[in-house]
Formats: C-alpha cells, sequence, structure tokens
C-alpha cells in the first residue's frame, strides 16, 4: 500500500477550522476499509466459476477489489496508452490542437468524450446535471496559485483511444466476474478513464450511478449493472473513490439529508477504496459514492467499464446521461456489444498464453468477431450507443 501520510497532511492543510477532522476521517476511514474482508485476487471454483466467497462479499458490501488483477505488461501497456493519450490532450479546455500541434485527442468526435473542470472543483455537486443525482456541492479546496484554469476530469469512450484499455476489457477473469453477475449474456454500459492529477483533480460529489430502475417492481442490488475499476497508479483515501457500504441493496438515498443528519460531507460509516496499481475493484452502480477533490500528491486515474444485465436494457429507454436517449432494441444491442467480441480477439492476440473468454452471445454467431489494428479507426464515436441506464 503507498504511504500517503504526506498527502493526509496536505489534504488535511486545505480544509481550514476542519483539518483535524479531515485527518481522522482519512485516517479512521483508511483503517476500517483495509479491515474489511472484501479484497484478494480473483478466485475460482474448480469448475471455473467465481469463487463464492467473492460473489457474497461483493453482494454484502457493494464492491470488491480483485488485488493485482492486471498483468505486468498489462499495465504497462495502459500507462504507455495514457502517455500518449495525454501527450494529445488539448493544449487547454476546448483547444482543437495538442502541444504538437496534432489534432487533438477527441476534437473531431461527436460522442461524450475528454472533459475539464476547474482545479479540486466539484463541478456535477447541487447541480442539475446526470440528471440531478449529485445531490450535494462537496467543499472546494482552494488550488495553488500556479494551478491551470482548466483540469482534464474525464474521458469517455476510452475503448476508441487506448488499444490498451480495449484489451483490459477483454481481461477474462473479469468478464468471468460480469458472467458471474449479470448472466452469460451480459451486455456492455460505458467506458472512461477518470483521471485526478495530484493537487488538481476534482471532486465527483456524492451520488448513486442508478437512474432508469429505482420504481422498478423488479427492484434488486444488481438491476442497474456494475463498474469496473482499473487502477494505473493505485488509490489512495485522499484521491480515492469512497463508498457507503451496503447502498446498493436499497433504493435511492437522500443524500441531502445523510449530510445534514452527519453534519459533514464526510460521512462517518463511508469507506475509501485503496488499491495497488494494477488491482481492479468492481463497485456496484447503485452504492452511494464519490471522491473528494485531490489534494494530495499521488496521481489516480482509473480504467472505468461497466457492464449491465440484459433484461435492464433490453426495450428499455435510456437514461441520456452518458448517450442520446433512445430504446434499446436488440439490434442496438448487437451493434453496441461487438466491442466485446473485438476485444476478446485483440486481447488473445496481445496474451496468446491465457484461455480468451468465450462471450455467449457470440460464440453461436455466423463468425466470430476478428480484431486487427486496421479497426480501430471504425471505433469512432461507438459510445454514441453507451447503454446508458
Ligand atoms: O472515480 C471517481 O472519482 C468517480 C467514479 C464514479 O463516480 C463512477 O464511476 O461512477
Amino acid at each position: 500500500m503507498q504511504d500517503i501520510s504526506k498527502s493526509i497532511e496536505a489534504c488535511a492543510a486545505y480544509y481550514g477550522d476542519d483539518a483535524a477532522a479531515v485527518r481522522e476521517y482519512l485516517i479512521e476511514g483508511q483503517k476500517r476499509a483495509l479491515a474489511l474482508p472484501n479484497r484478494g485476487p480473483l478466485r475460482f471454483k474448480d469448475n471455473g466459476d467465481i469463487h463464492s466467497d467473492i460473489l457474497e462479499a461483493y453482494s454484502t458490501y457493494g464492491f470488491y477489489i480483485f488485488e493485482n488483477a492486471l498483468r505486468p505488461e498489462e499495465l504497462q501497456d495502459l500507462e504507455n496508452d495514457l502517455e500518449a493519450m495525454r501527450d494529445n490532450f488539448p493544449t487547454e479546455m476546448g483547444a482543437a490542437t495538442d502541444a504538437k500541434g496534432r489534432p487533438a485527442l477527441g476534437a473531431d468526435t461527436t460522442g461524450f468524450t475528454l472533459q475539464w473542470a476547474k482545479p479540486l472543483s466539484d463541478p456535477l455537486g447541487g447541480t442539475a446535471m446526470a440528471n440531478g443525482r449529485h445531490q450535494v456541492k462537496l467543499f472546494e479546496p482552494k488550488p495553488d496559485a500556479s494551478a491551470p484554469q482548466a483540469t482534464p476530469v474525464y474521458l469517455g469512450g476510452s475503448l476508441q483511444f487506448s488499444k490498451a484499455c480495449l484489451v483490459t476489457y477483454a481481461h477474462p477473469g473479469l468478464l468471468k466476474m460480469a458472467e458471474a453477475i449479470n448472466g452469460a449474456d451480459f451486455t456492455p454500459f460505458h467506458e472512461g478513464l477518470f483521471i485526478k492529477d495530484a493537487g488538481l483533480g476534482a471532486a465527483v460529489s456524492w451520488h448513486q450511478d442508478g437512474d432508469t430502475h429505482w420504481d422498478n417492481p423488479n427492484f434488486d442490488e444488481d438491476i442497474h449493472g456494475f463498474n469496473f475499476m482499473g487502477q494505473i497508479h493505485g488509490s489512495t483515501a485522499v484521491n480515492g473513490v469512497w463508498v457507503l457500504p451496503g447502498t446498493h441493496k436499497h433504493g435511492r438515498v437522500d443524500i441531502v439529508k445523510l449530510i445534514a443528519e452527519a453534519g459533514t460531507e464526510r460521512l462517518p460509516d463511508a469507506v475509501p477504496i485503496i488499491c495497488n496499481a494494477g488491482d481492479v475493484v468492481i463497485n456496484n452502480r447503485q452504492i452511494l459514492h464519490g471522491s473528494f477533490a485531490n489534494t494530495g500528491f499521488e496521481t489516480r486515474v482509473t480504467v472505468n467499464f461497466g457492464f449491465h444485465r440484459r433484461s435492464s436494457v433490453l426495450n428499455v429507454h435510456g437514461a441520456g446521461i452518458h448517450a442520446e436517449a433512445v430504446t434499446f432494441d436488440d439490434a442496438f444491442i448487437k451493434n453496441r456489444s461487438r466491442l466485446i467480441g473485438l476485444a476478446i480477439d485483440a486481447r488473445r492476440q496481445r496474451f496468446p498464453d491465457e484461455i480468451p473468454y468465450e462471450y455467449a452471445p457470440d460464440a453461436n454467431g455466423p463468425e466470430k468477431p476478428v480484431w486487427n489494428d486496421a479497426i480501430m479507426p471504425s471505433l469512432k464515436n461507438y459510445n454514441l450507443t453507451d447503454l446508458s441506464i
């Protein structure tokens, strides 16, 4: 685990009169998080299914940390792609070119791609954005005078920009977990990178991700799916996502009330998701979660990719948060799911020693999806068909 004692001190100092309370919250939260029995390597039963201890812990807490799930070469590929993508970021928010004068990454896309925010701000909290799910605004620490006007916070549609992200998307153990939670005919959701640069990264206020099925008579803990969160540099109490364990099981949380009752935005029973580089978290989208502004010295970049149950999206009208709201019929879902088959073949070529995951909806199709690098440009704007619920 990273030693973040310096970051805890630096973070506390941003909070003025609350410095001592912040320090204690971070230290105590870290302790409580590490005491939970919801981390370890991906483990399987003799028949290849995910070990039931993992499924039980995920169901109890709403998140589970798969330690060292990413192979060292895989992590290196992700780091390399991240560096290449950052190198191609626009020079500033809205610029059309990067620092080398090339067309900037995402500048010619129509989908939801690179998002920016004021350093250390909470851009979503207390606004109507994303259907108002971020009900309160978090404290916004004052950035250093040398901070830029805006900092990158999120890159949506990441599979069109990074083959390494595509290869990780087809991780066989993680897809086995997707199958265990959502059934063998699981579908995609959305993919992106959360970027929390040291001393700059914006907050993502407390929220639950689901939008569509809260009043569904068949509501249950998995109806809004989950996100995998792969960690490129690790994740800490200062820069990481905090969750309120167990909240994925019940309906919508009144966050305003919860915070009023606690008398603080630092929800007392919440815990940070603590990871080393190469760990991958499964996080239930219904769990109450969020991240504070990154006032520490460690950068976090999370490779997010989620999956749904087919029944949660089939013939369902989308929430319109990640892409335009339409009704997802069978053909729409099939087209969006082609990314899974392509990713599996890209991974098979990158890691020929692995047994590839077999995606049931493609198993009996007329032809297996085949990847080659010339296909990459055809992924442009693929995320216009994200299955946003
Ligand atoms: O990574 C973060 O800071 C926020 C993640 C999040 O809110 C999400 O995945 O829904």
